[in-house]
Protein backbone atom coordinates (compact mmCIF):
# COMPACT_ATOMS: atom_id res chain seq x y z
CA UNK A 1 0.00 0.00 0.00
CA UNK A 2 1.50 3.45 -1.30
CA UNK A 3 1.74 5.63 2.29
CA UNK A 4 1.69 9.45 1.06
CA UNK A 5 0.67 10.74 4.34
CA UNK A 6 4.62 12.44 5.00
CA UNK A 7 3.70 14.83 1.95
CA UNK A 8 1.45 17.85 3.38
CA UNK A 9 0.37 18.81 -0.03
CA UNK A 10 -2.14 15.06 0.44
CA UNK A 11 -4.48 17.01 3.67
CA UNK A 12 -5.96 19.55 1.03
CA UNK A 13 -5.35 17.23 -2.31
CA UNK A 14 -6.45 13.57 -1.00
CA UNK A 15 -4.88 11.20 -3.13
CA UNK A 16 -7.71 8.19 -4.14
CA UNK A 17 -5.20 6.06 -6.17
CA UNK A 18 -1.99 6.91 -3.79
CA UNK A 19 -0.64 4.07 -5.93
CA UNK A 20 -0.24 6.66 -9.33
CA UNK A 21 1.53 9.65 -9.94
CA UNK A 22 0.20 12.61 -8.66
CA UNK A 23 0.01 15.22 -10.29
CA UNK A 24 -1.28 19.33 -9.38
CA UNK A 25 -1.47 21.00 -11.93
CA UNK A 26 -3.90 23.46 -14.08
CA UNK A 27 -4.26 23.49 -17.89
CA UNK A 28 -2.25 26.69 -18.40
CA UNK A 29 1.09 25.95 -20.65
CA UNK A 30 3.18 24.83 -17.76
CA UNK A 31 0.54 22.52 -16.68
CA UNK A 32 -0.15 21.32 -19.94
CA UNK A 33 3.58 20.06 -20.89
CA UNK A 34 2.67 17.65 -18.10
CA UNK A 35 -0.28 16.35 -18.64
CA UNK A 36 0.24 15.73 -22.19
CA UNK A 37 3.30 13.74 -21.44
CA UNK A 38 1.73 11.74 -19.16
CA UNK A 39 -0.92 11.18 -21.64
CA UNK A 40 1.60 10.17 -24.02
CA UNK A 41 3.26 7.58 -22.35
CA UNK A 42 0.13 5.96 -20.39
CA UNK A 43 1.67 6.07 -17.13
CA UNK A 44 -0.81 5.86 -14.67
CA UNK A 45 -1.47 9.17 -12.61
CA UNK A 46 -4.24 11.39 -10.63
CA UNK A 47 -4.53 14.77 -11.43
CA UNK A 48 -5.40 17.19 -8.65
CA UNK A 49 -6.96 20.50 -10.11
CA UNK A 50 -5.38 23.76 -8.07
CA UNK A 51 -7.44 26.49 -8.38
CA UNK A 52 -5.84 30.50 -8.81
CA UNK A 53 -8.83 31.69 -8.38
CA UNK A 54 -9.02 30.93 -4.36
CA UNK A 55 -4.76 31.07 -5.19
CA UNK A 56 -4.20 27.71 -3.87
CA UNK A 57 -1.08 27.76 -5.32
CA UNK A 58 -0.13 30.12 -2.45
CA UNK A 59 -1.55 27.52 0.21
CA UNK A 60 1.06 26.18 3.16
CA UNK A 61 -0.43 22.53 1.53
CA UNK A 62 0.94 23.25 -2.16
CA UNK A 63 3.82 25.30 -0.94
CA UNK A 64 4.89 22.00 1.12
CA UNK A 65 5.53 20.29 -2.25
CA UNK A 66 6.95 23.50 -4.39
CA UNK A 67 7.95 26.54 -2.61
CA UNK A 68 7.81 29.06 -5.66
CA UNK A 69 3.61 28.40 -5.33
CA UNK A 70 3.68 27.31 -9.30
CA UNK A 71 1.90 24.66 -11.32
CA UNK A 72 2.98 22.12 -12.05
CA UNK A 73 4.27 19.72 -9.51
CA UNK A 74 4.26 15.79 -8.99
CA UNK A 75 4.51 13.49 -6.10
CA UNK A 76 5.75 9.76 -7.78
CA UNK A 77 4.99 6.63 -5.15
CA UNK A 78 7.05 4.46 -6.77
CA UNK A 79 10.11 6.80 -7.74
CA UNK A 80 14.27 6.14 -7.69
CA UNK A 81 14.70 3.17 -5.11
CA UNK A 82 11.14 2.60 -5.21
CA UNK A 83 10.84 5.48 -2.67
CA UNK A 84 8.15 8.41 -3.42
CA UNK A 85 9.68 11.44 -5.57
CA UNK A 86 8.35 14.72 -5.39
CA UNK A 87 9.17 17.76 -8.22
CA UNK A 88 8.42 20.36 -9.88
CA UNK A 89 9.20 22.71 -12.36
CA UNK A 90 7.69 21.47 -16.04
CA UNK A 91 11.50 21.35 -17.28
CA UNK A 92 12.52 18.53 -14.62
CA UNK A 93 9.27 16.72 -14.48
CA UNK A 94 9.45 16.30 -18.02
CA UNK A 95 12.78 14.40 -18.11
CA UNK A 96 11.72 12.26 -14.69
CA UNK A 97 8.92 11.22 -16.64
CA UNK A 98 10.65 10.86 -20.21
CA UNK A 99 13.10 8.41 -18.24
CA UNK A 100 10.90 6.80 -16.12
CA UNK A 101 9.04 5.61 -19.36
CA UNK A 102 12.07 4.23 -20.51
CA UNK A 103 13.20 6.89 -22.39
CA UNK A 104 10.51 7.81 -24.14
CA UNK A 105 9.78 10.80 -26.77
CA UNK A 106 13.99 11.55 -26.44
CA UNK A 107 16.38 10.55 -28.64
CA UNK A 108 18.21 7.42 -27.54
CA UNK A 109 21.97 8.26 -28.48
CA UNK A 110 23.78 10.84 -26.55
CA UNK A 111 23.65 14.00 -28.94
CA UNK A 112 20.51 14.21 -29.56
CA UNK A 113 19.44 13.67 -25.93
CA UNK A 114 21.50 16.81 -25.34
CA UNK A 115 20.00 18.17 -28.24
CA UNK A 116 16.52 17.55 -27.28
CA UNK A 117 17.59 19.12 -23.61
CA UNK A 118 19.10 22.09 -25.43
CA UNK A 119 15.77 22.57 -26.82
CA UNK A 120 14.52 22.42 -23.32
CA UNK A 121 16.12 24.84 -21.67
CA UNK A 122 15.33 27.56 -24.78
CA UNK A 123 11.78 26.61 -24.16
CA UNK A 124 12.06 27.30 -20.25
CA UNK A 125 14.47 30.32 -20.11
CA UNK A 126 13.58 32.13 -23.24
CA UNK A 127 9.94 31.21 -24.83
CA UNK A 128 8.12 30.49 -21.54
CA UNK A 129 9.41 33.73 -19.33
CA UNK A 130 9.23 35.85 -22.49
CA UNK A 131 6.18 34.79 -24.07
CA UNK A 132 4.31 35.30 -20.45
CA UNK A 133 5.62 39.17 -20.28
CA UNK A 134 3.93 39.63 -24.02
CA UNK A 135 0.61 38.29 -22.33
CA UNK A 136 1.07 40.50 -19.07
CA UNK A 137 1.60 43.60 -21.24
CA UNK A 138 -0.64 43.09 -24.33
CA UNK A 139 -3.61 40.97 -22.04
CA UNK A 140 -3.24 41.75 -18.20
CA UNK A 141 -2.40 43.86 -15.91
CA UNK A 142 0.03 45.51 -18.26
CA UNK A 143 -2.21 46.42 -21.19
CA UNK A 144 -3.52 50.03 -19.35
CA UNK A 145 0.67 51.28 -19.25
CA UNK A 146 0.56 53.99 -21.27
CA UNK A 147 4.53 53.31 -22.20
CA UNK A 148 4.50 50.59 -24.67
CA UNK A 149 8.55 50.26 -24.30
CA UNK A 150 8.19 47.14 -21.79
CA UNK A 151 5.52 45.47 -24.23
CA UNK A 152 7.71 46.23 -27.04
CA UNK A 153 10.61 44.87 -25.71
CA UNK A 154 8.93 41.55 -24.98
CA UNK A 155 7.41 42.06 -28.21
CA UNK A 156 10.96 42.03 -29.58
CA UNK A 157 12.26 39.63 -27.79
CA UNK A 158 9.22 36.90 -28.61
CA UNK A 159 9.96 37.48 -32.25
CA UNK A 160 13.34 36.36 -31.79
CA UNK A 161 12.76 32.82 -30.09
CA UNK A 162 10.02 32.65 -33.17
CA UNK A 163 12.29 33.11 -35.86
CA UNK A 164 15.25 30.83 -34.19
CA UNK A 165 12.45 28.45 -33.57
CA UNK A 166 10.99 29.05 -37.37
CA UNK A 167 14.57 28.08 -38.95
CA UNK A 168 14.76 25.18 -36.84
CA UNK A 169 11.82 24.12 -37.69
CA UNK A 170 12.48 24.14 -41.64
CA UNK A 171 12.74 20.87 -43.18
CA UNK A 172 11.83 18.84 -39.99
CA UNK A 173 8.50 17.44 -38.87
CA UNK A 174 9.18 18.22 -35.23
CA UNK A 175 12.53 20.60 -33.37
CA UNK A 176 14.20 17.07 -33.34
CA UNK A 177 13.33 15.96 -36.66
CA UNK A 178 11.40 13.02 -37.49
CA UNK A 179 11.04 12.16 -33.74
CA UNK A 180 8.25 14.25 -31.78
CA UNK A 181 9.91 14.92 -28.02
CA UNK A 182 9.27 16.49 -24.68
CA UNK A 183 10.89 19.61 -26.62
CA UNK A 184 7.60 19.80 -28.78
CA UNK A 185 5.88 19.08 -25.24
CA UNK A 186 7.36 22.13 -23.82
CA UNK A 187 7.33 24.68 -26.45
CA UNK A 188 3.78 24.34 -28.61
CA UNK A 189 1.30 25.01 -25.44
CA UNK A 190 3.48 28.43 -25.50
CA UNK A 191 3.07 29.12 -29.00
CA UNK A 192 -0.63 28.49 -28.74
CA UNK A 193 -1.24 30.24 -25.53
CA UNK A 194 0.90 33.52 -27.18
CA UNK A 195 -1.57 33.38 -29.84
CA UNK A 196 -4.99 32.87 -28.40
CA UNK A 197 -5.13 33.52 -25.29
CA UNK A 198 -2.82 36.43 -24.92
CA UNK A 199 -4.04 37.51 -28.15
CA UNK A 200 -0.77 38.48 -29.56
CA UNK A 201 -0.84 36.66 -33.13
CA UNK A 202 -0.76 40.08 -35.14
CA UNK A 203 1.74 41.72 -32.39
CA UNK A 204 4.17 39.00 -33.11
CA UNK A 205 3.97 38.85 -36.53
CA UNK A 206 2.99 34.79 -36.48
CA UNK A 207 2.32 35.31 -40.19
CA UNK A 208 6.20 35.74 -40.70
CA UNK A 209 6.79 31.87 -39.27
CA UNK A 210 4.90 29.44 -41.16
CA UNK A 211 6.72 26.88 -39.97
CA UNK A 212 5.94 27.10 -35.91
CA UNK A 213 2.28 27.70 -37.60
CA UNK A 214 2.44 24.05 -39.28
CA UNK A 215 4.15 22.26 -36.44
CA UNK A 216 1.73 23.75 -34.02
CA UNK A 217 -1.06 22.58 -36.13
CA UNK A 218 0.34 18.94 -35.85
CA UNK A 219 0.85 18.85 -32.16
CA UNK A 220 -2.67 20.54 -31.46
CA UNK A 221 -4.17 17.16 -32.88
CA UNK A 222 -2.37 14.73 -31.43
CA UNK A 223 -4.70 12.63 -29.04
CA UNK A 224 -2.71 12.87 -25.92
CA UNK A 225 -2.61 17.01 -26.90
CA UNK A 226 -6.21 17.07 -27.43
CA UNK A 227 -7.12 15.00 -23.62
CA UNK A 228 -3.96 16.69 -21.83
CA UNK A 229 -4.88 20.53 -22.62
CA UNK A 230 -8.12 19.65 -20.56
CA UNK A 231 -6.80 18.09 -17.92
CA UNK A 232 -7.21 18.79 -14.79
CA UNK A 233 -10.68 20.13 -15.67
CA UNK A 234 -11.05 23.54 -14.93
CA UNK A 235 -14.13 24.13 -12.81
CA UNK A 236 -17.22 24.93 -14.76
CA UNK A 237 -18.30 29.20 -14.17
CA UNK A 238 -21.57 29.47 -12.33
CA UNK A 239 -24.47 29.90 -14.15
N1 LIG B 1 9.36 27.46 -14.40
C1 LIG B 1 8.10 26.94 -13.90
C2 LIG B 1 7.04 27.99 -14.16
C3 LIG B 1 5.68 27.54 -13.66
C4 LIG B 1 4.65 28.64 -13.80
O1 LIG B 1 4.98 29.80 -14.15
N2 LIG B 1 3.41 28.29 -13.53
C5 LIG B 1 2.35 29.27 -13.57
C6 LIG B 1 1.19 28.77 -14.44
S1 LIG B 1 1.69 28.61 -16.14
C7 LIG B 1 1.81 29.48 -12.16
O2 LIG B 1 1.73 28.54 -11.40
N3 LIG B 1 1.40 30.70 -11.81
C8 LIG B 1 0.79 30.99 -10.54
C9 LIG B 1 1.53 31.99 -9.72
O3 LIG B 1 2.57 32.50 -10.17
O4 LIG B 1 1.06 32.29 -8.63
C10 LIG B 1 7.76 25.63 -14.62
O5 LIG B 1 8.09 25.52 -15.80
O6 LIG B 1 7.19 24.72 -14.01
Amino acid sequence: MDDLSAFPITKKWPPAHPDRIQLYSLPTPNGVKVSVMLEETGLPYEPHLVRFDANEQSSSEFRSLNPYGKIPAIIDPDGPGHRPLPLFESGAILLYLSDKSGGRFMPRDAAGRYETIQWLMFQMGGVGPMFGQVGFFNKFGGRDYADKRPRDRYVAEARRLLRVLDDRLAGRAWIMGEAYTIADMATFPWVNNLITFYEAADLVGIAEYPEVARVLRAFLERPAVVKGRDIPKRPRPAS
